[in-house]
């Protein structure tokens, strides 16, 4: 547990009630500008949009097959903006709102899930980000890797990475948990615990009570946070990146969500969970208690809502047709922004298929 973020009884650390009022903490908890919660709050439904568009884009044949973040945003976007610009982000897959609120620019993550490798193209000291990984569980140890990297350049930058619930199975998560712990660099790992690996529940994934608890057996502090509630994320995120950075320590952060869509679009949920699950959810929609927030707080009227809902969706219309209209690919950009120099059996692939 994260020592200046005392729970006391709760299950995971919450700021907003159901109904968007902020809670009272006994202790110091650090919170956006309303200017940033309002900046936030457009991301996360810029993040929402996109993937309705994508859903829909794929129905009609543009789209290949894209993983929805739908009831996720929170984690995603609070948990970023606890970075400094120049700080590391190593992405999964699930993440359209961090990568956005690193200023990656949508049409680009359009173009990765449509199928062009220009999509992967993210200049790192542009962005500090690297492309999105699609195998479960590889990115931890890259973080652990560039985290190293950084301490020994004492550049006082962090590694934020995420990954879901399932990927803590995988050995390369342990490794890169116990390297992290060892070497004592300043990484957060970020578990979207969104209760589903494609049709695994979390109690069929590990007999641990919670994920952050795994923390405890490599030597560094966790927190589990309410991952519908972006003050909360954004809470834990910039207790974590302190601990991170100032300490030169590994936290690990436990965001508790759901993923209310399917897992991607060629993926249907109905065949093995029950809906009554997801309705129930449905109304612990980060969006939603976000909005309650700033309609409470005099920071949103409803005219803007469904204003800003409508830009939203048009900006992800457009995002989407640049993407298609960008030219193809070349052979080479497929084996290009992921590794500084060629391994080997890859470098052998590419002149094979050159041939
Ligand atoms: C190494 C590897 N094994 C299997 C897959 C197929 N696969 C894609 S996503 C996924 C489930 C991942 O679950 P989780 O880590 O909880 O993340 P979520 O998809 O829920 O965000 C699997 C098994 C893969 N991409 N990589």
């Amino acid at each position: 547990m994260f020592e200046t973020l005392a729970l006391a009884d709760k299950e995971y650390l919450s700021l907003l009630d159901p109904d968007g009022n902020l809670e009272r903490f006994p202790f110091q908890v650090p919170l956006l500008s309303d200017q940033e919660v309002l900046s936030a709050y457009q991301l996360m439904l810029l993040a929402r949009q996109a993937d309705e568009w994508a859903v829909s884009l794929s129905r009609q044949g543009r789209m290949a097959t894209y993983p929805l973040n739908k009831g996720q945003e929170a984690n995603a976007v609070g948990a970023v903006l606890a970075l400094r610009e120049d700080d590391w982000l190593v992405p999964a897959f699930r993440e359209l709102g961090a990568l956005m609120a690193k200023g990656i620019p949508l049409h680009q993550v359009y173009m990765y899930w449509y199928g062009n490798e220009q999509g992967s193209n993210l200049p790192p000291e542009v962005y500090h980000t690297l492309p999105i990984a699609i195998p479960v569980g590889s990115q931890p140890l890259h973080a652990v890797g560039i985290a190293y990297a950084e301490k020994l350049k004492a550049s006082g930058r962090i590694v934020l990475t995420f990954m879901g619930e399932g990927a803590t199975s995988q050995g390369a998560v342990h490794e890169a948990f116990n390297l992290a712990g060892v070497w004592s660099v300043g990484v957060v790992f970020y578990v979207q615990n969104n209760q589903w690996a494609i049709s695994l529940p979390t109690e069929k994934q590990t007999a641990s009570r919670t994920l952050a608890e795994k923390a405890c057996a490599y030597g560094f502090e966790s927190i589990r946070v309410d991952g519908n509630d972006l003050l909360a994320v954004y809470a834990a995120a910039s207790v974590g990146a302190r601990i991170a950075r100032e300490k030169s320590r590994p936290v690990l952060i436990e965001g508790y969500t759901y993923r209310l869509g399917a897992h991607t679009t060629a993926d249907d949920p109905k065949l093995y969970r029950d809906e009554t699950q997801v309705a129930g959810w449905l109304d612990k929609d980060p969006l939603i208690r976000l909005e309650k927030y700033l309609l409470g707080r005099g920071l949103l009227t409803e005219k803007d809502r469904e204003g800003l809902a409508a830009a939203a969706l048009e900006d992800a219309k457009k995002a989407f047709e640049r993407a298609e209209s960008e030219a193809d690919p070349s052979l080479e950009d497929t084996f290009r922004y992921t590794f500084a120099s060629l391994p080997p059996v890859l470098e052998r692939q590419l002149q094979r298929r050159k041939r």
